[in-house]
């Protein structure tokens, strides 16, 4: 944790508040994009109060980072890889975030967290800032607050915005509707590994990374780029102007960075050109604003007293086969429909 802000814990003028934080962010503090974080990672009233002001005064500021996604199974070698990355964007005179989304993280304490040793020259680096995942929370928490970190660290002025998620589960999906481009990393393992990763998981990304291409691997690695060149072009591309690319990385010998960071800039340089970067991005926003609606009004919903008493018997006789589920929401939508 980073030294306290010179600032109240809470306050009884939160736009204060907000607008001191904004102006210390937008002059790239570090402790204060820390602050602002934890801000937006807090439940209490106030702060969300607080957070939603700061992140209406900075949002004017965001969108100029390449936001980037990586994921891949545990033990792939993320952590060691986003070392190198991450050291290969600072060296160019960029900053770079590492934000976490796993949700996970409730059992084993956050990924990033238990990662520090793997990432020790990463996170000593004043370039790179480096935040875990909120340990607690849905994933829809935890992926919104997310987000709004990577807002923030976009108006600190970082240039890379680097989202980790563990290659389990549906943080896959969650993560690539939040950044430009999604980055997967795998083992060499060839064709037999290739049936352990979710296609769908394949399918969403921009850029398959073979790590471990060193030593023995090295060959196994060559077969492994193949496979996964064959399987996705099999795949429906998600972009009519870019096909995803299958390079080869050794995070231990520090080899191929250069390579996933060109390939960085040419996917970033094609989907500027054609527009599909910035319409991508206001997708992206205009299905947050939907699934921010859908939250609340679930939210809502439950807050009502006739729906909070109807819904347990309903629960027990869908779960029991008594009822469809289609007809008890239609039966609870109705509690709503009183004069
Ligand atoms: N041979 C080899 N081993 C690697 C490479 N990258 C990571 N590892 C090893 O793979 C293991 C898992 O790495 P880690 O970065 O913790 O993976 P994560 O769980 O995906 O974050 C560690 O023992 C690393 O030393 C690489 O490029 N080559
Ligand atoms: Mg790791």
């Amino acid at each position: 944790m980073s030294a306290p802000f010179p600032l109240p814990r809470r306050s009884k003028d939160p736009d204060g508040l907000a607008h001191s934080l904004a102006q210390a962010l937008l002059a790239g503090e570090r402790r204060a994009l820390a602050r602002a974080i934890t801000l937006i990672e807090s439940s209490h009233p106030d702060d969300q109060r607080t957070a939603e002001a700061l992140l209406g005064l900075i949002l004017p500021a965001t969108g100029k980072a390449i936001r980037l996604g990586i994921s891949g199974t545990p033990g792939v070698g993320k952590s060691s890889f986003i070392e190198r990355f991450g050291g290969f964007i600072t060296n160019q005179g960029l900053q770079v975030a590492v934000l976490a989304i796993d949700p996970s993280s409730q059992l084993s304490g956050g990924s990033i967290l238990g990662d520090k040793t793997r990432m020790e020259t990463l996170a000593r680096d004043p370039h790179a800032f480096i935040r875990p995942s909120p340990s607690s929370g849905s994933l829809g928490g935890v992926a919104r607050r997310t987000r709004e970190a990577m807002l923030l660290a976009e108006a600190a002025g970082f240039d890379v915005v680097l989202i980790e998620t563990v290659g389990v589960g549906q943080s896959e999906t969650t993560v690539a509707s939040m950044v430009d481009m999604f980055l997967l990393l795998l083992a060499p393992g060839g064709g037999d590994d290739l049936q352990g990763i979710k296609r769908g998981i394949m399918e969403l990304a921009d850029l398959v990374i073979v790590n471990k291409a060193d030593g023995d691997l090295l060959k196994p690695a060559h077969l492994a780029q193949a496979d996964y060149r064959a399987a996705l072009h099999l795949m429906r591309p998600r972009h009519a102007a870019w096909r995803p690319q299958v390079l080869l990385a050794s995070a231990l010998l520090n080899q191929g960075i250069d390579g996933v960071w060109q390939a960085i800039q040419d996917y970033r340089t094609t989907l500027q050109a054609d527009g599909s970067l910035a319409r991508q991005r206001a997708n992206q926003a205009r299905g947050w604003l939907r699934r921010e609606l859908q939250d609340g009004l679930w939210d809502w919903l439950r807050g009502d007293a006739a729906v909070a008493a109807a819904l347990p018997a309903l629960e027990t006789d869908v779960g029991e086969g008594r009822l469809t589920p289609a007809a008890a929401a239609r039966r609870l939508l109705g509690l709503l429909r009183r004069p």
